[in-house]
């Protein structure tokens, strides 16, 4: 409906927990069923910011822990424009991972907690290892117990059809509710 706002459903999680695929599925479903829907992804490798950011995670940079941190901030600031505009216009956005990312991955690399066992394949970046997950996870549960925030847990264990069913249909009741609410802030 026109002057209806968009909403901002953002897909959080470990690496590997299918974020990005169900992302590109949600966008794909909402958009054919009319609404307008976009994907945006964080870090967003293509910008400056970016492009440190990449080749930090690729293991090519070191670059200290709080500058980091802050960089990824950053990499997320130089998109709220873009964000507040495409949503006053209307536009659902669809996010894969956000500054809970940001703070869950920055907190796990100051957990000290035994070492889980070693777990199957991860891919070669920075943090992708069973342990440093298994602490990101541990962070991500803390975030979810701030209930002023509209969270919804999805297990992603399921296959990837029920699970784009699940985020699915949950996303339409997200984009209804904000339909009826002004845009309020969220941290970076
Ligand atoms: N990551 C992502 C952070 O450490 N801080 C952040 O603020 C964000 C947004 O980047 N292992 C980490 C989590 C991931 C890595 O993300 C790359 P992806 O979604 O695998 O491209
Ligand atoms: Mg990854």
């Amino acid at each position: 409906m026109a002057g209806r706002r968009g909403a901002l459903i953002v897909l959080e999680g470990v690496d590997r927990a299918g974020k990005t695929t169900q992302g590109r599925r949600l966008v794909a479903a909402l958009c054919a069923a009319g609404h307008r829907a976009e994907l945006l992804r964080f870090p967003e490798r293509s910008t400056e910011i970016g492009k440190l950011l990449s080749s930090y995670l690729a293991k090519k940079t070191e670059l200290e822990d709080h500058s980091v941190h802050l960089l990824f901030s950053a990499n997320r600031w130089e998109q709220v424009p873009l964000i507040k505009a495409k949503l006053s216009q209307g536009v659902t956005l669809v996010v894969d991972r956000y500054a809970f990312s940001g703070v869950a991955f920055t907190s796990a690399k100051e957990l000290q907690l035994v070492d889980a066992a070693t777990r199957g394949e991860f891919g070669h970046e920075r943090y992708e290892n069973g342990t440093f997950q298994e602490r990101a996870l541990l962070c991500f549960q803390q975030l979810m117990s701030d209930k002023t925030l509209n969270w919804k847990v999805v297990d992603a264990s399921k296959s990837i059809e029920d699970v784009h069913e699940e985020i699915r249909a949950l996303s339409e009741d997200v984009i209804l509710c904000a339909a009826q609410r002004p845009l309020g802030e969220l941290w970076k």
